[in-house]
C-alpha cells in the first residue's frame, strides 16, 4: 500500500500518467485505473497516449509499446518501468532481413503487427493491431492490393482465412499464445461443457478452431461479458483475467492448457517480458528518472505515418 501511495504521489508531482497493458501484473493494472491512467490493449493505449496532456507517460508494457508512445509524442518523456521488456516477435522480425523481404516484392502493400520495432514500423505501409487486422486487410484487399504480413505467423494466417487476401507471411510467433495446446484444450471443454473458449488469435490455427469467440484482448473481454456462459477458458495471457472479473464477478475465468506447467515453462499463459513490470520499479522509474524511450529522430517522420493510419482507420 506504501508503494502504490508513493507511486501515485509521484505521478502526480511530475505530471505524469500510468499507461498500463491488459497482461502486466494486476497490482499495476489496479493503480493505472486508480491515478487516472488507462488500462488497455496496444491499440487504445496508444490512442490514450497521444491524446493526454500529461507531459510524462509512464508505458507499463513492452518495449515496443513505449517506442509506439514517443513516435506519436516526440514532444513527451516516455518512460518504462523497464527497458529490457521486450516481445518475441519483435526480436523475430529484424529490419534488415525484413526490409530486404518487401524489397524483393515492390508490388505488395507491407502491413505490420504493433509488435515491431521502430525501424520495421518505418518501413511499413500500415500498422495493425490484432484489434483491427482483419478490417484494415479487408479494406486493402478490396482496393485491389496484394499484402506483406509480419511478424504474427498465426495471426497473418487467421487474417487470411478471415479475409481470403492475398498474403506473404513472416514466419515469427509469440512465445506464450504457442504454448497452448488444442489436444488438452479439447479434453478440457469436454471436462466442461458449460464453458465458453475464448482465444487470442496469436495462437495456433488449431487452437482457434476450437474458439467460440476469437479476438483482440479488448474483443475477448468484450466476449466475457457478452456471452452467456458461467465459465470460461481463455487462451491468452492471464493478465487479462484482472479485467474480465472486474466486469464480469460472477464468471469464472481459467487458463487454457499447455504442455509445460508453472517453473517447468517460462511463458505458459504469462509473457515474462510484461512480468518485467512491478511495483518496485515503476516507483524506482518515476524516482530516476531513468529508462527513458528514445526513438532514432530520423525513424520517428516515417514510422508516424503508418501508425496515423491505423489510429484514423479505427477511430
Ligand atoms: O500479445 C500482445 O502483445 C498483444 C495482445 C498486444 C495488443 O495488441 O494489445
Ligand atoms: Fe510479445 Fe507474446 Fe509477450 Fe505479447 S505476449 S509481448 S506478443 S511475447
Amino acid at each position: 500500500a506504501q508503494l502504490r501511495h508513493e507511486i501515485a504521489q509521484e505521478l502526480a508531482r511530475q505530471k505524469a500518467v500510468l499507461v498500463a497493458h491488459y497482461y502486466t501484473d494486476p497490482v499495476i493494472q489496479a493503480l493505472a485505473e486508480q491515478t487516472g491512467g488507462c488500462v488497455a490493449d496496444s491499440l487504445e493505449m496508444a490512442r490514450f497516449g497521444k491524446n493526454h496532456k500529461a507531459s510524462t507517460l509512464l508505458v507499463a508494457g513492452v518495449r515496443f509499446m513505449g517506442e509506439t508512445a514517443k513516435i506519436l509524442s516526440p514532444e513527451k518523456r516516455i518512460l518504462m518501468p523497464t527497458l529490457e521488456a521486450t516481445c518475441s516477435l519483435d526480436l523475430g522480425c529484424p529490419v534488415d532481413e525484413f526490409s530486404a523481404f518487401c524489397d524483393q516484392h515492390p508490388d505488395r502493400t507491407v502491413v505490420v503487427y504493433a509488435n515491431t520495432s521502430a525501424a520495421v514500423k518505418a518501413r511499413a505501409d500500415w500498422v495493425v493491431t490484432s484489434s483491427c487486422a482483419v478490417e484494415v486487410v479487408e479494406s486493402l484487399m478490396d482496393n485491389g492490393e496484394k499484402i506483406i504480413w509480419a511478424p504474427d505467423q498465426h495471426l497473418g494466417r487467421y487474417v487470411q482465412r478471415e479475409t481470403g487476401a492475398d498474403m506473404l507471411l513472416w514466419d515469427s510467433a509469440c512465445i506464450v499464445h504457442e504454448e497452448f495446446k488444442a489436444k488438452q484444450l479439447a479434453d478440457m471443454k469436454a471436462l466442461y461443457p458449460e464453458a465458453a473458449v475464448l482465444v487470442h488469435p496469436e495462437s495456433p490455427e488449431s487452437i482457434i478452431e476450437l474458439a467460440d469467440a476469437v479476438g483482440s484482448t479488448s474483443q475477448l473481454i468484450k466476449a466475457a461479458q457478452t456471452l452467456p456462459n458461467p465459465l470460461f477458458i481463455v487462451a491468452t495471457d492471464r493478465g487479462i483475467f484482472y479485467k474480465m472479473q472486474q466486469l464480469c464477478p460472477n464468471k469464472q475465468f481459467i487458463e487454457a492448457p499447455t504442455a509445460g506447467q508453472g517453473a517447468t515453462c517460462r511463458s505458459c499463459a504469462h509473457c515474462p517480458w510484461m512480468a518485467m513490470n512491478t511495483l518496485e520499479s515503476v516507483l524506482q522509474t518515476l524516482r530516476t528518472g531513468q529508462n527513458e524511450v528514445f526513438v532514432d529522430p530520423a525513424l520517428i517522420p516515417r514510422a508516424i505515418k503508418p501508425l496515423q493510419r491505423m489510429l484514423n482507420f479505427t477511430q
